[in-house]
C-alpha cells in the first residue's frame, strides 16, 4: 500500500462525517444545507487510485472522476439512497449508489457502480436517472441513454432516448427496452409515474427535435403504454407547456417523481432560458390533478430554486438540476439538486410548505404591466398590515 494513501484517506473520511448544518439563506420555501451532499471527493478513493506501490510509485490518480451530480433519490427500510450522475475525468458518465442513514450528509458510496446489463450497444453514455417506486412492485430507474446519431456525420450529432431498468434492491438491474415515443425523435428528462392510470404505465416525457433543442416540443408531455418491458408511447399530450418570456421559454423537462398530495400530484422539475451568457437552468413547481394527471391545476409563478452563490459556477454555470426528491413519513421533503453539473446538494422542506408553496404562490401574469399590478396589490395590503400594527 502506497503511504499516500493514508493521507488521502483522511480527507475522504474527514469529508464523508462531516455534519451538515442549515444555511442561513432564508425565504420560507424550504432550507439550504452548506455543503453539497455528493461531490467527486465522495468517490471512493481506491475507485480513482491504484493503491499498489508498485504499478502506481508516484500515487497518481489514473481513473479520475470529474463530478457527481444529477441524482435520483430513494427511501427504503428508513435508509436514504442517491443514485448519482458520477462522471470520470473520461467524459462518460455511470450511476452510483450512495447510502445513509440520514437525507442531509454522511452519505458513501458503495464499492461499486452499478453495472448495467450491456444491451444497448450503440449507447455511449447514460445519466439522470429518475427512481420511481411503482405500484407494481418494481423500483423502475429511467435515465437518458445517448448514442452517437448514425445519420449525420457531425461528430458531436447524438441521439438522446429514455433507457428502463428496473430493480427490487438497488443491486440487481434488469434492463429494459428503451422507451420507443412515435411521434418525437429525441426523449430527455422521462420520468414514470408511480400509479397506473386507466390500467396503463404512464410516462412524464419531454420531446425534442434534436439533442440540444426541444425545438416544436412544447414542453413536458405524457404518455401512455401497457407492456413497460417493450414501451411504445403512440401518443404525447403536452401538460407543462414552455412560455415566452418565462423561465421555460428555452425548454423544460420533468424533474423529480411526482409527489401525491391531497391537492394534486406536485411535480418538481426544471425550467431553461437563453441568455446572453448562454442557458439558464432553474428549478419550478407546478401540480397536475390527482384524478386527471395530465391537466396542470398549479403553476406557482417563476422559479423555486436558482443558483445561488458557489452554486453559480461549475463545468455548466448558472444551472440547478432535480431528478430526485424523498418524502418521509413524518412529510418532510429532501430535494437534491445539482448545481452548474458539478456537484449535488440538498434542500429541505414538509409537504405542508410545499404545498401552500405551489397552491397558494400567485401564477405568472406573463406581461410586465401585470406584474406591476400584481406586485401592487402585495404592498398595499403589506402597508396596511405594517400601518395597522404601528
Ligand atoms: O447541462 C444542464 C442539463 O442539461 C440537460 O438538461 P436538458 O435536457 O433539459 O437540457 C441534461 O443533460 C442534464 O443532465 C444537465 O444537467
Amino acid at each position: 500500500m502506497h503511504p499516500n494513501y493514508y493521507v488521502e484517506l483522511d480527507k475522504y473520511e474527514r469529508l464523508i462525517n462531516r455534519k451538515n448544518e442549515k444555511s442561513k439563506a432564508y425565504n420560507g420555501m424550504y432550507d439550504r444545507y452548506m455543503y453539497p451532499v455528493l461531490t467527486n471527493e465522495h468517490a471512493p478513493i481506491f475507485w480513482r487510485y491504484d493503491l499498489d506501490e508498485k504499478t502506481n510509485p508516484y500515487f497518481m490518480e489514473r481513473l479520475g472522476i470529474n463530478a457527481v451530480f444529477n441524482s435520483g433519490a430513494i427511501e427504503l427500510d428508513g435508509k436514504y439512497y442517491l443514485v448519482a450522475r458520477v462522471e470520470g475525468h473520461d467524459r462518460k458518465s455511470f450511476f452510483a449508489v450512495a447510502e445513509s442513514e440520514s437525507p442531509i450528509d454522511g452519505f458513501e458510496f458503495w464499492d461499486y457502480p452499478v453495472e448495467l446489463p450491456d444491451t444497448h450497444k450503440e449507447e455511449a453514455n447514460v445519466y439522470d436517472m429518475r427512481l420511481t417506486k411503482h405500484e407494481d412492485g418494481y423500483i423502475y430507474g429511467v435515465f437518458c441513454s445517448e448514442s452517437k446519431d448514425p445519420s449525420n456525420p457531425d461528430l458531436s450529432a447524438a441521439v438522446a432516448e429514455a433507457g428502463i431498468v428496473r430493480t427490487k434492491d438497488l443491486k440487481t438491474w434488469e434492463r429494459l427496452n428503451n422507451l420507443v415515443t412515435l411521434n418525437s425523435p429525441q426523449q430527455r428528462n422521462v420520468v414514470l409515474h408511480p400509479e397506473f392510470v386507466d390500467g396503463q404505465y404512464m410516462f412524464y416525457t419531454r420531446p425534442m427535435d434534436s439533442f440540444i433543442d426541444t425545438g416544436s416540443g412544447g414542453g413536458i408531455g405524457v404518455g401512455f403504454c401497457s407492456d413497460i418491458t417493450n414501451a411504445v408511447i403512440k401518443e404525447e399530450i403536452i401538460t407543462s407547456k414552455r412560455k415566452y418570456h418565462t423561465i421555460t421559454e428555452a425548454k423544460n423537462g420533468a424533474g423529480a417523481v411526482p409527489i401525491k398530495t391531497e391537492k394534486g400530484w406536485i411535480h418538481i422539475a426544471h425550467g431553461v432560458r437563453n441568455t446572453a451568457a448562454g442557458l439558464r437552468y432553474v428549478i419550478y413547481v407546478f401540480a397536475t390533478d390527482l384524478n386527471d394527471p395530465t391537466k396542470v391545476i398549479a403553476e406557482p409563478s417563476g422559479y423555486y430554486i436558482a443558483p445561488m452563490g458557489e452554486e453559480r459556477v461549475g463545468d455548466v454555470s448558472n444551472v440547478v438540476f432535480t431528478n430526485g426528491a424523498i418524502v418521509t413519513d413524518s412529510k418532510d421533503v429532501y430535494i437534491y439538486y445539482a448545481s452548474s453539473d458539478t456537484r449535488l446538494h440538498v434542500a429541505a422542506t414538509t409537504l405542508d410548505k410545499l404545498i401552500d408553496y405551489t397552491f397558494n404562490t400567485p401564477s405568472d401574469p406573463l406581461r410586465s404591466v401585470d406584474c406591476v399590478k400584481q406586485r401592487s396589490e402585495l404592498i398595499k395590503k403589506n402597508l396596511n398590515i405594517i400601518g395597522e400594527n404601528r
